[in-house]
């Protein structure tokens, strides 16, 4: 299969090679912002990376400057609570989740909210030593909607968790290695093949054994993992009936301080 012959807008993926897939989100002006149409770009790869037997380890990366700045906070600006409990992104993320086989993010730049959400869907995280992470939502009057409230915690522990989904902060990548989220730190220009590298060595083991060694790693956290991805989705449904999210969205588009009123 050629996945390099189909033409995508917001995503590239190279031809593969020792059976690993490279998918490279393209939005550089907007920071690899996650619109609707590059997730699903994403999940219909994976669709057809899943099904071909010759792919056997797929690395997601951005660019210098981000692996993904989150949602496109200006494509949700104006979604109300039914909006966002039908958003169309959630079967693009259920792919995403679902995926068998390995996943790796090469991070460079800005990882922030859907984009550390996505990269923390991946098996392992590989970061430059410019990689910046965070789930600044609560900047927007928001909280993380594609689990980052919970693959956070469990991969930071609840405190570090709350020191930066409650404060918006971000994370350099060496804060990020020493809290566990990240697996290794390369220069940001070897990051990629870094990636590759690791797809590599994943791609030559028995591909059965692979895709139960992710399933069980997976289950040491999963069980808890559903029932707060429940709440998270309707919690972040909820918060669209809000003017502060309103607000949010409004200040960040137009560059202003936002004024939240608790309302
Ligand atoms: N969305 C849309 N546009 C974005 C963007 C974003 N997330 N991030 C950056 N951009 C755009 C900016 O608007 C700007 O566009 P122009 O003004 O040039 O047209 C351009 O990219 C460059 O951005 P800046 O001018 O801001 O550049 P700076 O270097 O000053 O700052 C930055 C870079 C990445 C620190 C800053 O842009 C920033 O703070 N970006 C927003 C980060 C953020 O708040 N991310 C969280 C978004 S909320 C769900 C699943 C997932 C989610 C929700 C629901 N369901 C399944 C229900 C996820 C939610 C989120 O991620």
């Amino acid at each position: 299969m050629t996945y390099s012959l189909q033409l995508f807008d917001d995503i590239i993926t190279n031809p593969l090679k020792d059976g690993v897939l490279v998918i490279q989100l393209n939005r550089p002006n907007e920071f690899n912002a996650l619109r609707t149409k590059l997730l699903d770009e994403i999940a219909q790869v994976l669709v057809r990376a899943e099904e071909d037997e010759n792919v056997r380890c797929v690395v997601l990366t951005g660019n210098q400057k981000a692996f993904a700045a989150g949602a496109d906070i200006k494509e949700m600006a104006t979604k109300s609570p039914a909006d966002v409990l039908r958003d169309p992104r959630a079967a693009s993320w259920k792919v995403i989740r679902n995926f068998k086989k390995p996943l790796i993010a090469a991070v460079n730049g800005y990882c922030l909210g859907g984009g550390n959400e996505l990269a923390m869907h991946c098996d392992i995280i590989v970061a430059g030593e410019n990689a910046k992470f965070g789930q600044p939502e609560i900047n927007l009057g928001i909280i993380p909607g594609a689990g980052g409230t919970q693959r956070f915690t469990s991969l930071l522990g609840k405190s570090k968790a709350m020191r930066y989904v409650l404060t918006g902060d971000f994370m350099s990548a060496k804060q990020a290695y020493e809290a566990g989220l990240v697996a290794e730190i390369f220069a940001p220009e070897e990051t990629l093949d870094q990636a590759i590298n690791i797809a590599k060595k994943i791609a030559q083991k028995a591909p059965i054994a692979v895709e139960l060694a992710k399933e069980a790693v997976l289950k040491a956290s999963d069980s808890l993992l559903e029932s707060g991805l429940a709440f998270e989705r309707k919690a972040f449904a909820v918060l669209f009936s809000t003017s502060d999210q309103k607000e949010g969205a409004d200040a960040f588009i137009n560059k202003r301080p936002p004024v939240y009123k608790g309302s």
